[in-house]
């Protein structure tokens, strides 16, 4: 029996929550910074602009909805309170909100449209509140802040059904008077937790990571086990952007290796802690008509897809609508052909129906088999011996293939450190794949083959492997 060191046995026990789970299965959603600042042309805004100037006389959530549906999105996230402190609800705690505004004289609520729209659409719904805020007076005098910031808090929460997601990013300036506010993070996550239990609190929150960038840049490996400090606020607010001009480009060096045994080894506290990758279709997260020219082409969100999606992490892209309140046709045009991509690369799991055998399991419930099932229960486990374990996928004929999608079981950890995939051909066994990190998903892609067998080789894991997911494409 093999024996594992104490912090590897940690490591391997540390699972996710059922709402990180839900949230992991989210994969690909959308970000929309909609507010003021679309209005103004501005990325920050400085929390006096006059709240008649929020006027989208053709909103249309139902078109940005259905577009994300298109595109093949599962959620939507909007900036319900970006920076300047203007709300797209009717708050009753300040009048720097859409009750100010010309727009439905002054009778509009944007967030509970957007709510009905996914609600239609069949899309989870979320919502990003800025803990910082330039407007309101209170901000920087502590408790009284705090107060007024859960209130509206409690607002958003309550009033829009199901949310999946509150994201909170990590800035924190100064307001009005020149003063920063101390956050009473553990205050606003409680109250999360108490309204919306199925929430995830993202980012400046314990439960999804910042990927470290706002240019889709990921690392090759990136762990959902982490050390416990990653989650520490104040190193998020160090970390995040600071001058509204300077958009985080690259992870700090210092941070590309978050969780290999190096990284975990002498830490005495882990979390679940998976990773998010925020990035704009455009240079801004706000609509400037000056970048209807620069929208990212298909092949630019593609790469940064299979970066995320297909390694171990979830894609939120921001599409920023007009000041009519419409997506721009430009980003119709690259969400439209990125839902048909997706739909091109995954049209077929050719690996239905398969058989897969294998050279260990733990028990006749957790064969090789298991991991073509679709129940979140079944799966191959490996035994408590994973090293130099071997699943072979028979595909029964020969296809055309260039993607092999695998993924753990989750719900029992993170497991695996290091495989190869192989495939067979002539006769002998190919590698097409191979790294770190599977996690919930890792999507290899090769050069086409026209090939039957697949072999996945579990090189390393921590106390046993598991896997779920063996799809062909
Ligand atoms: C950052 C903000 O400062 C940006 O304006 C944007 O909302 C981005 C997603 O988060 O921290």
């Amino acid at each position: 029996m093999a024996k594992y060191p104490e912090y590897v046995k940690y490591a391997a026990s540390v699972v996710p929550s059922e709402r990180q789970i839900k949230w992991q299965e989210t994969e690909f959603y959308s970000f929309i910074h909609f507010g003021i600042n679309t209005f103004t042309d501005s990325e920050w805004g400085n929390g006096n602009e006059d709240p008649e100037l929020f006027n989208p006389e053709k909103l249309d959530c139902r078109q940005w909805a259905k577009l994300c549906k298109l595109a093949g999105m599962k959620g939507m996230i909007l900036t319900a309170k970006h920076h300047d402190g203007f709300c797209l609800w009717p708050s009753a705690y300040t009048d720097h909100c859409v009750r100010s505004s010309r727009w439905k004289d002054g009778k509009g609520d944007v967030v509970a449209e957007c709510a009905a729209a996914c609600k239609e659409f069949g899309l989870k719904f979320g919502i990003y509140v800025s803990p910082w805020d330039r407007h309101e007076p209170t901000y920087g005098t502590g408790e009284a802040y705090n107060k007024f910031f859960k209130n509206q808090l409690r607002e958003v929460l309550t009033a829009y059904g199901e949310l999946f997601c509150v994201w909170f990013d990590g800035a924190c300036g100064e307001g009005k008077n020149g003063k920063k506010q101390e956050y009473d993070w553990e205050g606003y996550y409680k109250l999360i937790r108490e309204l919306q239990p199925n929430a995830t609190i993202n980012i400046s929150g314990p439960d999804v990571r910042w990927c470290g960038n706002e240019a889709g840049v990921c690392r090759q490996s990136e762990w959902s086990v982490v050390p416990y400090f990653h989650s520490n606020s104040e190193l998020i607010a160090a970390q995040s952007q600071k001058d509204v001009s300077k958009p985080p480009k690259k992870i700090n060096p210092t941070a590309l290796d978050l969780g290999s045994r190096k990284q975990i080894k002498k830490c005495s506290k882990l979390i679940w802690y998976p990773a998010e990758v925020d990035v704009s279709i455009r240079k801004g997260w706000f609509y400037h008509p000056s970048e209807d020219y620069s929208v990212k082409p298909l092949s630019k969100l593609m790469e940064i897809y299979y970066n995320s999606v297909g390694s171990n992490a979830c894609f939120l892209l921001n599409i920023p609508p007009t000041p009519e309140g419409k997506i721009h046709e430009k980003d119709i045009e690259t969400l439209l052909s990125m839902g048909a991509q997706l739909e091109i690369d995954f049209n077929e799991n050719l690996a239905d129906g398969s058989v897969i055998t294998d050279n260990r399991h733990l028990d006749e419930k957790h064969t090789g088999q298991m991991a073509l099932s679709e129940y979140p229960d079944s799966y191959w486990h490996s035994g408590d011996d994973p090293e130099g374990a071997e699943l072979i996928l028979d595909l029964g004929d020969e296809y055309d293939i260039d993607k092999i999608v695998l993924g753990e079981n989750i719900r029992t950890g993170q497991q695996i450190e290091k495989f190869k995939l192989y495939a067979q051909l002539g006769g002998k066994w190919k590698k097409v794949g191979g790294g770190t990190v599977i996690g919930y998903k890792k999507i290899c892609r090769f050069d086409e083959i026209r090939v039957r067998y697949f072999k996945l080789v579990i090189e390393k894991a921590r106390c046993f492997a598991t896997l779920s997911k063996f799809e062909a494409y």
